[in-house]
């Protein structure tokens, strides 16, 4: 019975101490398997010398203490000031001792605000490690990198690691509704549990300001972009002020999302017309409000006169009347608005991904000093891949600050594995030539190029009460990695999976490297299965979840994915070029040269600007039908392949992470060959050729594949 009782209970244990896994993150802080690194370690961090008083700086000792303890499995000692050889001194600039500050020497000059210092000192010829900063945060920042250097099993010796970040705002987007829906929301339901804030702080919020702190994410808008103005009034200010207390030690700004209309909705005014004094002053007395309980309010979000969303337009006024006049009323308290470029109209003829750039373009310069414009990658919607947004590049006067999409809207929700940073390095690399050769979009970003001092990153957060954060445990690199580029837009995504995968998993590089390899093919295995060659917004309707090319019946016709393939009997694909609707002249002239002519165009990108013919030649001799239906077979084939790699590291991971990803990578399987043979089918019907050699025949009809409904797709 004994023993019974014991196996169950050891069972329950290690049931428990394995289902936190998936819970920690990249903060996994695995003891130290290699021997002689473990004893460079221990050998080098005899103790930490904790140097502030600050709430931060007890993260940062509590980080240390926590890291060091389980990676080298011994408590190390804190002192309280420095003594023999070998400490790990942690403490910002005005707390060193001017002997140190001496040690340090000029590179205080080399970082800003929120940068950090980690260097191999000596202190009357005793060796120490200094982590230091110009400010508590830029601290915790170095304590997270130092660690990681233990995590990923790097040496600590002869360190001079002088960082900081290259944007300002690395803010994640919640899409989150106070009823705790998410919308695009695939990993359970909104962390914030309205109904018990202010009193009740889950240890979620601290949990997850820790992991954003850890990737150097320095701001969260909490709410929804097609927003509820409830947010606003007092009984929820008193909440995000709840919030906004746990964040702010971990260097995390709350923002909110303002939606135009609530001086109408909870404001009793008649009208919320950005040129009327009442309105005016209705938005500084709210600012006024916020900033009260919240002295760091980092501002406000706003989604206007875009699918539906109320803005200045329904009063005759336009984007810059609205931002300007918002940013009037927090610019007293330092706020900033980041004012949304995704806009388009189904009144407008114009091909949709022309509309963000005719419409903001003409405002470039004319916008307040604490406004930004926060544009998408591309110009249509988060799309597997898209040719970056022609506005970055198109106004120099103004800092826009990117925004990507970590959760997978068009991706396969939280089911695929498909590793979004290699997607996030492409756009930021690209070339908006903007004043010649090297004006790539991360020097739009990080504001070099214009000499922008306001900049900024956002991802669409991923996050919800999922056990693993998530959904799927590889989604978990998506927000480490968008923190990472976020903090420095410059980073190799393939640097970026291996550090995640270190922290994550494990050190050995027998698991290592089919892993990182499978992490940086699955994006390209994404675009094959669902948009090969430039093909885009064909998934189904308003869930986005599975392949709906066929849909036509939507009212307005930019919501249709016949009107972005335009597939017929003579060929495939959206001429946006010269001959067509002439996108590509909204892009520099090398650029525009480039896309417009279907030879020099790259063939990713080839029917995103151009309509060809079936029997069109693409580079690899193959028509663009047999060239489209192999894509496709790719796509699948890949998927096959992340599973086989997937099998064989079972030896490496543990056996519930193991469990999950291998059930996952089955759905994707499935899925990524409903995608191959509904597409094929549809597309067939106009090609009229038969598949080519080396792609499987499928094993339902059309009819079946169009026949499919999801009226419970999450997210929706
Ligand atoms: C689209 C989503 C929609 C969002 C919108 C936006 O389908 O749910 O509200 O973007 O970014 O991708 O505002």
């Amino acid at each position: 019975m004994i023993s019974l009782r014991l196996i169950f209970l050891a069972f329950i244990i290690s049931f428990s101490a394995i289902a936190q896994k998936d819970y920690k993150l990249w903060l996994q802080y695995d003891k130290t398997t290699n021997a002689a690194l473990a004893s460079e370690y221990k050998n080098q961090l005899q103790g930490i010398v904790s140097l502030g008083n600050s709430e931060t700086s007890k993260i940062s000792l509590k980080e240390l203490e926590t890291g060091l303890f389980n990676m080298l499995e011994n408590k190390p000692e804190v002192f309280p000031e420095i003594k023999g050889e070998n400490k790990i001194i942690v403490g910002s600039k005005s707390s060193l001792t001017s002997e140190i500050q001496k040690a340090v020497g000029s590179d205080f000059d080399k970082i800003n605000e929120e940068g950090f210092i980690i260097k191999s000192i000596s202190l009357k010829n005793k060796k120490h490690i200094l982590i230091t900063a110009k400010n508590d945060i830029g601290v915790l920042y170095g304590v997270y990198n130092f660690l990681r250097l233990l995590q990923t099993n790097k040496s600590i010796q002869n360190l001079n690691i002088i960082e900081a970040p290259k944007t300002n705002i690395r803010i994640l987007n919640h899409w989150d509704n106070l009823d705790r829906t998410v919308e695009r929301g695939y990993a359970g339901f909104s962390l914030w549990n309205w109904q018990k804030l202010p009193d009740f702080i889950d240890q979620r919020y601290i949990d997850y300001a820790r992991a954003n702190a850890s990737v150097g994410i320095n701001g969260t808008v909490l709410t929804n972009v097609n927003a509820n103005a409830l947010i606003l009034t007092p009984q929820y200010l008193e909440k995000v002020e709840a919030l906004a207390n746990v964040f702010r030690p971990y260097g995390i700004k709350v923002y909110l999302t303002a939606r135009f209309s609530a001086p109408i909705e909870i404001g009793g005014l008649k009208t919320a017309d950005p040129k009327d004094v009442d309105v005016a002053n209705w938005w500084k007395n709210k600012a006024a409000e916020i900033y009260k309980r919240i002295p760091d309010f980092g501002g406000f979000l706003v989604k206007a006169n875009s699918e539906g969303q109320p803005g200045p337009q329904n009063y005759g006024r336009d984007h810059v009347d609205g931002a300007n006049m918002l940013a009037d009323a927090v610019a007293p308290f330092g706020g900033v608005i980041m004012w949304r470029a995704f806009v388009y109209s189904e009144h407008d003829v114009n091909d949709r991904a022309k509309q963000a750039y005719a419409e903001f373009q003409p405002y470039d310069g004319k916008f307040k000093d604490n406004v930004i414009v926060q544009v998408k990658n591309g110009a249509i919607d988060f799309q597997p891949r898209e040719p970056f947004h022609p506005l970055f590049g198109a106004m120099p006067k103004t800092p826009l600050m990117m925004e990507f999409q970590i959760t997978q809207e068009y991706l396969g929700f939280s089911t695929h594995l498909v590793y979004l940073p290699k997607l996030y390095q492409e756009v930021l690399e690209s070339d908006t030539y903007q004043k010649g050769k090297g004006s790539l979009v991360a020097k739009v970003v990080d504001g070099t190029l214009d000499q922008h001092k306001l900049t900024g990153i956002a991802g669409v957060s991923n996050i919800g009460n999922d056990l693993n954060w998530t959904g799927h445990p590889f989604a978990q690199a998506n927000w480490y990695g968008f923190g990472r580029l976020a903090w420095d837009p410059y980073l190799d995504s393939e640097t970026i999976a291996d550090e995640w995968l270190r922290c994550t998993f494990s050190n050995n590089e027998n698991f290592i490297k089919p892993i990182k390899e499978m992490m940086m093919q699955s994006r390209e295995a994404v675009v094959n299965y669902m948009t090969p060659l430039g093909l885009h917004h064909i998934m189904d309707t308003g869930h986005h979840y599975g392949p709906g090319p066929w849909v036509s019946n939507l009212s307005r016709p930019e919501w249709n994915p016949v009107y972005y393939h335009k597939a017929d009997k003579n060929g495939i694909g959206f001429d946006r070029s010269k001959t067509g609707t002439n996108a590509t002249a909204q892009y520099a002239s090398e650029v525009e040269k480039i896309f417009d002519n279907p030879a020099t165009c790259p063939e990713k990108d080839l029917l995103w600007f151009h309509h060809v013919s079936w029997d069109y030649k693409l580079k690899n001799g193959q028509t663009l039908w047999n060239g489209m239906a192999l894509k496709y077979q790719e796509g699948v084939d890949q998927v096959k392949e992340m599973q086989n790699i997937w099998n064989r590291t079972k030896p490496y991971v543990d056996a519930e992470r193991f469990k999950e990803v291998e059930m996952l990578l089955n759905i994707q399987y499935k899925e990524s060959k409903w995608w191959r043979d509904a597409c094929l089918l549809y597309f067939q019907q106009f090609s009229g050729k038969e598949l080519p050699k080396g792609v499987e025949k499928p094993n339902e009809t059309l009819e079946y594949f169009k026949s499919l409904k999801f009226p419970f797709a999450p997210g929706n």
